[in-house]
């Protein structure tokens, strides 16, 4: 494929360049001015469950750096920044008493984003459920937690809601069902396959609930929600691959984007789970489906879809991707990263693409994209040349799908900084900014000077076109 060149890559004047980042990956101080616990606390501390038995306690140190990251993302002349909130600094219990402190650190963190002219975007959950929420009845395996969420979302707006103007009311859905309650993998490490679509289901009533709230007590702030959406290609050319990967797109897009855009779950997987498809009763429907002001989404790679007989419900293995394999390494001439995605920038162009066309072209941002590769710190520096192609290829491929008529509006990229990438430790770096966890040194990477050059190029040029258009507009 060719590659894109910085003039591939000038958007529209009004469109947002940012970086994102979650709370329990960057923040730390888990255990200070009143931070209840949330369920990574415990599960990382469990033995066997995280890479290296790394844990979030110190990650960044964000927390007691914050000031200074705004800094940082000022030399990266962002243009706003996603982060997200956690739930137990505000409520250190889920529910009930407010921890005025948890809130303090936010509306510092916001001012002095709002200070250094970068747009605060907020996630509310970012998979950190509160343990008290978790034990009380299982987090958002029952849906009380998404009443419980929507009555944390007031509190938080009411609190911030004249600073921040953008709320992301879930992250991924899918995968904090899927990874946490159903393969075990991520927290609470649970092992209940066939409750996935009840607890997609109460995260996404969650959102609703929670949009409600926001539009209530912030009428100008616009609301979306984060999903990672994934193109699955079947395996072989057999009808039952295809098959496969027709199922597997219901099973890990469909899923949400259905309910969220059309007000229903997909047929087909819900017969497939039959008694364990959720029960949704008219008013949940009505609250999902209420239209919000954007879609996020993340995405990174594209999967395979084989038939088995194997897999209840859905008859549906997923091979290639991250299943298989670890590490940076090229297969049959396609680049992996160290996760072992596929670079396949493509997808994104075809995840724009379906929502263009099946979901009548809502407003999208890309709220994360990105990718880990082997970096080292050399003589202060950090050259990723894959990094910057990885990003060039999948901005090119934003931009071609805008081209057709998408309804992109921005871009985030995942991530500020080196962080704790969930169950595989800090052995993965995804960030623009390597961060040498022995002392907590930042070093911008090549890619985020890349990064860098190219918001201030895009600023450049919608200078130049604003000003030749009023000249035009001034003479005619
Ligand atoms: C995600 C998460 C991030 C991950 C990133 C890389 O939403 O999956 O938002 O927390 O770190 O996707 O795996």
């Amino acid at each position: 494929m060719k590659k894109a060149t910085a003039n591939d890559l000038i958007f529209d004047k009004n469109f947002i360049f940012g970086a994102a980042t979650a709370a329990y990956q960057i923040e730390g101080a888990v255990a200070e001015d009143g931070r209840g616990p949330s369920i990574w606390d415990v599960f990382t501390h469990k033995k066997g469950k995280i890479h290296n038995s790394d844990n979030g306690d110190t990650a960044c140190d964000h927390y007691h750096r914050y000031r200074d990251d705004v800094d940082l993302m000022t030399q990266l002349r962002l243009q706003a920044y996603r982060f997200s909130i956690a739930w137990s600094r505000i409520l250190p219990e889920g529910t009930g008493r407010v921890n005025q402190q948890g809130l303090d650190f936010y509306k510092a963190l916001v001012d002095r984003l709002l200070e250094k002219n970068i747009i605060p975007y907020a996630t509310l959950f970012h998979w950190d459920m509160p343990l008290a929420l978790h034990k009380r009845y299982g987090g958002f395996l029952h849906r009380r937690a998404a009443y419980d969420f929507a009555n944390y979302t007031e509190i938080v707006v009411e609190a911030l809601g004249d600073r921040i103007k953008h709320w992301i009311t879930m992250n991924e859905p899918w995968e904090h069902s899927c990874l946490g309650h159903a393969l075990g993998v991520h927290a609470p490490g649970h092992h209940r396959p066939w409750m996935h679509m009840h607890i997609v289901h109460n995260q996404l009533l969650a959102h609703g609930l929670a949009l409600q709230k926001i539009r209530h007590h912030s009428p100008d702030a616009e609301v979306g929600i984060t999903l990672s959406l994934t193109p699955i290609h079947p395996a072989t050319d057999s009808d039952k691959d295809r098959q496969a990967a027709k199922i597997a797109n219901e099973f890990f897009n469909f899923i949400t984007l259905d309910p969220l855009l059309k007000g229903y779950y997909p047929k087909d997987l819900c017969r497939r789970f039959g008694r364990f498809a959720p029960k949704v009763n008219a008013y949940d429907m009505d609250s999902i489906c209420a239209p919000c002001d954007f879609i996020g989404v993340n995405n990174y790679q594209r999967e395979f879809a084989r038939y088995t007989p194997l897999v209840p419900f859905l008859n549906t293995w997923i091979v290639g991707g991250t299943s298989t394999a670890d590490g940076d390494f090229v297969k049959d001439g396609v680049q992996h990263t160290s996760m072992g995605w596929e670079v396949y920038p493509q997808g994104m162009y075809e995840v724009l693409h379906c929502l263009q066309h099946q979901y009548n072209n809502p407003k999208v941002i890309i709220t994360e994209n990105g990718a880990a590769f082997e970096d080292t710190l050399i003589e202060g520096k950090v050259s990723d040349p894959k990094r910057i192609d990885y990003l060039q290829g999948y901005l090119a491929q934003v931009k071609s799908a805008i081209n057709e008529g998408a309804n992109v509006r921005g871009y985030f990229t995942w991530t500020l900084m080196d962080n704790f990438e969930w169950a595989v430790g800090y052995s993965k770096r995804f960030g623009l900014v390597y961060v040498d966890y022995d002392n907590q040194q930042r070093i911008i990477k090549n890619s985020g000077f890349w990064y860098r050059d190219l918001i201030q190029k895009n600023q450049t040029e919608s200078f130049r076109s604003h000003s030749s258009n009023s000249h035009t507009s001034a003479i005619s």
